[in-house]
């Protein structure tokens, strides 16, 4: 009987985060829900990435908190936040987001973070409409928890291994950490990050900036954008044809790199584009030397 019980509720749960998710894909917003024990380090994760996230360009971003003095942290390096009082439960569910939704911008933004709450079992059970679930381990919770609380390491799609400035101190074994994690998880992206050193947070910021663009293009917003781009090239190649075009692709305001695409305003082209560009151009050229036989 019980059994039935826990199924409906989750059941129930699964249809709330599909319409947030719904809700999310329709306005182009990445979201990422953070998961961990107690104190392993999500606001001090979020403290990090979101400023480094904002400065590049990369990322509009707002992040949803559960928990009491944690707001402020993260309001104070420029992200706004919206904070949820989950009265005691253990875990975020789709209907406390759902519930916050209207306070959220949806359309100006291009990532939401949500830090759940601080608890190795029940978050990794319920979706609120994330794109990924990402986990945050410290090294000082110790070497047993991948195998002792695997559903966290199977639904997360990357693991951060906080608090590696303290691995002079403690009797730890990473190695068997990552065994294990892998071994309940064989795509989990691991990352060793230390949040007081900022060892390892580059990787980290750009995975998840490479994440989002990959996410972006495939939503209309992007694909506006990208057509807009690909024509505003085509025009300047017509005018401004052989080494010009060539000084114009490096030079002007279409960037070099994807990461730094700017996916909320300018027009801006990564390399993949430009190579997509290219090939296009090869298979036309292709295409009329056999029509032409
Ligand atoms: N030594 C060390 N302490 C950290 C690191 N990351 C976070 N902390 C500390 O761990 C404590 C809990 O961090 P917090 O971000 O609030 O964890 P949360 O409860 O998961 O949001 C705070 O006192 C942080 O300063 C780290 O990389 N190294
Ligand atoms: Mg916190």
């Amino acid at each position: 009987m019980k059994v039935k019980v826990v199924t409906k509720i989750l059941e129930a749960n699964e249809r709330i985060a599909l319409e947030n998710r719904r809700l999310f894909d329709k306005s182009g917003v990445y979201v990422i829900n953070l998961m961990s024990g107690p104190g392993a380090g999500k606001t001090s994760i979020l403290e990090k990435t979101c400023p480094r996230l904002q400065e590049s360009g990369s990322a509009s971003l707002k992040a949803i908190l559960a928990g009491s003095d944690d707001a402020e942290r993260i309001e104070r390096c420029g992200a706004p936040v919206v904070q949820i009082n989950t009265g005691g439960a253990c875990h975020l569910d789709a209907n406390m987001i759902s519930e916050v939704l209207g306070e959220i911008p949806l359309q100006d933004l291009d990532l939401l973070f949500i830090e759940n709450v601080g608890n190795l079992v029940c978050p990794a059970e319920f979706k609120v409409g994330e794109d990924i679930k990402v986990m945050v381990l410290s090294i000082a919770e110790g070497h047993d928890k991948p195998l002792k609380y695997p559903l966290m390491f199977q639904e997360s799609s990357a693991l951060l291994l906080n608090k590696i400035d303290l691995a002079p101190y403690l009797d730890v074994d990473m190695e068997k950490i990552r065994r294990d994690a892998l071994s309940l998880n064989p795509k989990l992206r691991i990352f060793e990050v230390s949040c007081k050193t900022g060892a390892g947070l580059t990787e980290w910021i750009d995975w998840l900036k490479e994440l989002i663009m990959k996410r972006l293009m495939t939503t209309h917003q992007w694909y506006d954008l990208r057509d807009t781009a690909i024509r505003e090239v085509r025009m300047k190649k017509r005018t401004n044809r052989s080494k010009r075009n060539r000084r114009f692709l490096k030079h002007s305001h279409i960037s070099r790199s994807l990461t730094s695409i700017n996916f909320t305003g300018r027009l801006l082209l990564g390399p993949n584009l430009q190579r997509q560009e290219q090939t296009r151009h090869r298979k036309r050229a292709r295409m009329t030397f056999f029509a032409k036989p």
